[in-house]
């Protein structure tokens, strides 16, 4: 019999809301239960694609905003194939960011229709979860200042805010708001919750595509 296959699950939010803190530590969880997991993020910056994405996100390069929209994209597509077989030997991914940082970010830039953003990633393999966390922009500040790359300042992660908001009215893409705002901890009960739910669930359903 084929092994069941493993659960695509995606952590989302504004800058500082918490991702990697809690990437790290549901990866961790899980792995303390015996199950097959490992944590991704995007953009992965290791590759020939996302040493040209870190450039730009230094501020050490410039690239037309089109150019650097299919690049993060690109970076994704890349790591299709591994994803994939990774999914199919039945290990459980937990990425950091994936198409919907894509389309909130870009098409916070003036003339960037979210339509647009979203249509490289289409097919994609489709999270089985994606877990929001939500947190307001006066919460996030108090968690230290912004740093030095590109997007960090308040008002460009409003508007970022506003297009996750568009792209959480998507019900063909399973959604779940988290209080980002609690402690650590308590958000970290949160989201093992919904996760060993979604990788339950995900074992007995095929792979989907995004956005199609
Ligand atoms: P993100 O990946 O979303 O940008 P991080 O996980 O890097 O966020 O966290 C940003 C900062 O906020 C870090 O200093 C982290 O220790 C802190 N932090 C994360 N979660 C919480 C929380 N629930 N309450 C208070 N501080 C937090
Ligand atoms: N970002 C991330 C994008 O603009 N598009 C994307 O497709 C992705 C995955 O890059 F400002 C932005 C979001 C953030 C930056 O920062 C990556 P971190 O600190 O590595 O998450």
């Amino acid at each position: 019999m084929a092994c069941k296959r493993g659960a695509l699950i995606v952590l989302e939010g504004v800058d500082k809301a918490g991702k990697t803190t809690q990437c790290k530590k549901l990866v961790q969880a899980l792995q303390q239960e015996g199950r097959a997991v490992e944590m991704m993020r995007f953009p992965e910056r290791t590759t020939a694609i996302g040493q040209l994405i870190s450039a730009y996100l230094e501020n050490k390069s410039d690239l037309e905003d089109q150019t650097v929209h299919l690049l993060f994209s690109a970076n994704r597509w890349e790591l299709v194939p591994l994803m994939k077989k990774k999914l199919e030997q039945g290990t459980t991914l937990i990425v950091d960011r994936y198409a919907f940082s894509g389309a909130a970010f870009t098409s916070a830039k003036p003339g960037f229709s979210l339509d647009w953003c979203k249509k490289p990633d289409e097919g994609l393999p489709k999270p089985d979860l994606v877990m929001f966390l939500q947190l307001s922009p006066a919460e996030a500040a108090l968690r230290g200042q912004f740093g030095e790359e590109r997007y960090e300042n308040s008002v460009f992660q409003k508007a970022v805010q506003q297009n996750y908001e568009q792209l959480m009215k998507d019900p063909s893409v399973k959604w779940q708001v988290i209080n980002a705002s609690q402690s650590i901890e308590d958000v970290h009960k949160d989201i093992i919750t919904h996760s060993l739910n979604s990788i339950n669930t995900a074992h007995n359903l095929p792979l989907g595509a995004l956005w199609k």
